[in-house]
């Protein structure tokens, strides 16, 4: 795909540029990945009216089992295309390719057999309600698509996050408008061709490229033709989406951002923890919406644990998608590094001691102008400094320590966000105990990240409303019906 074009997909068909292209950038090295059409309003309106055709025509029409073995086929091809999906996401985000390969990727084919399974399985409560002249009335729902779904999704874990929405959306039936990142525009397009391949009927999957305000993004959720608007982004973003779609009260579902801590007690497996600190920190450069930011450590073994995890930061090694030994990938852009440099910044004016990182690298054999960023770890701040409150969305994380349960708690309670949390002990009980008081959508217990894919996922307070995931998924991608039969 390199230095190639980038259409968009509306209608069944790939549709040939007649208006602006904007560049896709590597943040590698800073050269050009492709070209990319920008839809303007008139094709957002036509994907749209694509999407509407699609529910009245032959995709509306088919049976829920036909629906779920298109869905299968879908999974077998991306499989088949496995390696072509990795190369187009590490070019676009500049992941090295293992992290493509078993991140990403393998997640797209999981989440279409996992929806397969859960809608082909779903079945719905019926009740027998008592009458007062000693008849009996049946009620039951029927489950109806939502309709014309918009999809819009960021740029961190792009395949992955787009299958998570388009395939309960299209299990359930609906047609989409899938919106990807401007910045990771080449997976969502690849998805195109093989649900061509397996059969999709026209409409039911599109695509718009573009950026979101005056662009594709905003014409999408402004426009009065969908039913409904799932998104993953960040906060400030999902909260004009709200606003967009707020005249037409269509309903959404929101997966936004995240400020997430981790707690460490004294009792804890130290390998075990920094083991999963170093994912939960630094996976995907700390570009996961679940990445911890703030890990408190019981005193005892603060500075054990401090040393730790500044020695697994230093060992990372940055590099190139395809070198195996590159373990860490640049940030998403310079554009997005300039603010986590802010970051690093504010916190030395807040008075944070660096314990590791903290600046840009010196990058040597053409990676000069990509968007490389060290590692980075902090102690000597506390919860009112504003790097432990705002979300960064980059490989650091602050260490604070803490002495007892309730102040651990309170120290991670303590956030406008509430996302994901992780807790590392040895004490099963207050294992337990700790993750159902974390005021978070996700708590894990000694692991990070780990997913089954029929669990409820999405995050309270900032970050977001609604769960997906399993027969969660079905409450956003569907409208029941009350059927009420007096017998
Ligand atoms: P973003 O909000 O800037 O963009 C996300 C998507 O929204 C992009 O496709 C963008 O073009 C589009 N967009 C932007 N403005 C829009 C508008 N006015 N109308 C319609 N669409 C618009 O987010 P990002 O920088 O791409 O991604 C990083 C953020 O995403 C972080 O905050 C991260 O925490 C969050 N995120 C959350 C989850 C989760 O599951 N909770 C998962 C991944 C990322
Ligand atoms: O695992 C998932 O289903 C999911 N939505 C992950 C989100 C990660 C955020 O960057």
């Amino acid at each position: 795909m390199t230095g190639g074009l980038i259409r968009n997909f509306v209608g069944g068909s790939f549709v040939e540029p007649d208006s602006a292209c904007f560049d896709k950038i590597s943040p590698v090295d800073g050269s050009l990945v492709a070209r990319v059409h920008e839809a303007d309003a008139g094709l957002v309106d036509r994907a749209v009216l694509a999407a509407r055709a699609a529910l009245d025509g032959p995709w509306g029409a088919m049976p829920v089992g036909a629906r779920t073995a298109l869905l299968r086929r879908a999974a077998d091809r991306i499989e088949q295309r496995f390696e072509e999906f990795v190369a187009a996401e590490s070019a676009d985000t500049g992941k090295p390719l293992p992290q493509a390969r078993e991140l990403d990727v393998a997640r797209a084919v999981a989440n279409f057999r996992s929806f397969a399974d859960t809608v082909a399985a779903a079945g719905q409560a019926s009740f027998m309600t008592d009458l007062p002249n000693g008849r009996q009335a049946l009620n039951y729902a029927v489950r109806k698509p939502l309709g014309v779904v918009a999809v819009i999704v960021p740029w961190n874990l792009p395949l992955l996050l787009l299958t998570w929405k388009v395939a309960p959306a299209l299990a359930c039936g609906n047609a989409v408008v899938v919106k990807p990142s401007e910045e990771t525009p080449s997976t969502a397009t690849l998805l195109a061709e093989v649900l061509d391949e397996v059969g999709l009927p026209a409409g039911a999957y599109n695509v718009v490229h573009g950026f979101g305000p005056s662009s594709a993004g905003e014409f999408l959720v402004g426009h009065p033709g969908i039913d409904g608007v799932t998104f993953t982004g960040s906060t400030a973003t999902g909260a004009g989406i709200m606003k967009a779609v707020a005249p037409r009260v269509r309903p959404v579902s929101f997966e936004l951002g995240g400020k997430n801590a981790a707690i460490v007690f004294a009792d804890a497996n130290l390998d075990d923890a920094l083991g999963g600190l170093t994912r939960s920190v630094f996976a995907n450069t700390g570009q996961v919406c679940l990445c911890t930011e703030r890990v408190y450590v019981q005193r005892p073994i603060f500075d054990e644990l401090a040393d730790g995890l500044t020695e697994r930061a230093r060992a990372l090694r940055l590099g190139r998608p395809d070198d195996p030994a590159t373990t860490t990938g640049p940030l998403i852009s310079t554009e997005h590094r300039e603010k986590v440099l802010s970051y690093f910044r504010l916190a030395e004016e807040c008075g944070a001691k660096t314990l590791v990182g903290g600046g840009v690298p010196v990058m040597g054999s053409g990676l000069a102008d990509g968007a490389w960023i060290e590692p980075t770890l902090w102690t000597g701040l506390t919860n009112a400094d504003r790097p432990l409150r705002e979300e960064i969305f980059g490989p650091v994380a602050a260490l604070v320590p803490f002495d007892t349960e309730d102040e651990a708690i309170a120290l991670a309670n303590d956030t406008d966000y509430g996302l994901a949390s992780s807790v590392w002990t040895t004490d099963l009980s207050r294992g337990h105990r700790v993750a159902q008081r974390m005021n978070v959508g996700m708590s894990w217990v000694n692991t990070w990240f780990l997913r089954d894919l029929r669990s409820p996922f999405g995050g309270v307070g900032l970050s977001g409303i609604g769960r997906e995931g399993g027969e969660h998924s079905l409450d956003f991608y569907t409208e029941p019906t009350n059927v009420c039969v007096q017998l």
